[in-house]
């Protein structure tokens, strides 16, 4: 499966409010969403694997893959195409080799200290952020603002994806800034018409 970052929806129960995973997710992909992270920190495993199954049988045919954040056994489980960690959720090689080499590995990078580390071997892509302050991670990192989402690009071996705070009005900075695409959680998901919010963005690409 060819990687096109140029479009990634996270999906966030918090932040999707209380409609249906599945139809918001296939109504963004309707808008062009590229990739589609599922991103849970609260469901157990079981929950998780479930609703992967069921995004994962949504997304056939489309060419979009289904990636998972941080959870390993759910990716594994439910045959997603592909593995998200953050720089404490443990091991890219321990990932790479659990996965196989066909499975899509992202790996968050915040500083270039952490570039520096990156093992670009074993991994796909990174994921740079947050570009702005957002109240949809807790705790994240100092913001880059686009100057430092440049530097960061410009230190990555790795094709990168921008997150943090990002609208449709930020696709020209980020890729200015030569990210290939944009991540998004809630001007997506938190949208009441996700299709049209996803195509917001596809529009300015
Ligand atoms: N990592 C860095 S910022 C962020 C994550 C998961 C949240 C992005 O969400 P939003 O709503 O697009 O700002
Ligand atoms: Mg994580």
């Amino acid at each position: 499966m060819r990687l096109d970052l140029s479009l990634y929806l996270i999906t966030d129960p918090d932040l999707c409010g209380n409609r249906d995973l599945v139809e918001t997710v296939v109504a963004a992909v309707r808008g062009g969403v590229t990739v589609v992270q599922l991103r849970d920190k609260h469901a157990s495993d079981a929950e998780l694997i479930d609703q992967a199954r069921r995004l994962k049988a949504a997304l056939s045919g489309t060419g979009v893959p289904l990636i998972i954040n941080d959870r390993l056994e759910v990716a594994l489980a439910a045959g997603a195409d592909g593995l998200h960690i953050g720089q404490d959720d443990g091991d890219v090689a321990k990932a790479r080799a659990a996965l196989g080499p066909e499975a899509i590995l992202g790996l968050s990078v915040q500083t270039h200290e952490q570039m520096a580390r990156v093992d670009a071997e074993r991994l796909d892509y990174l994921g740079l952020g947050p570009v702005f302050a957002t109240p949809s991670k807790h705790d994240h990192a100092e913001p880059l603002g686009f100057e430092g989402l440049a530097s960061l690009v410009a230190a990555s071996p790795l094709p990168a994806v921008a997150i943090g705070g990002l609208k449709a009005e930020h696709v020209a900075a980020t890729r200015n800034a030569g990210a290939q695409g944009l991540a998004v959680i809630s001007a997506i998901c938190g949208n009441p018409d996700p299709e049209a919010a996803a195509r917001a963005f596809r529009s300015r690409h």
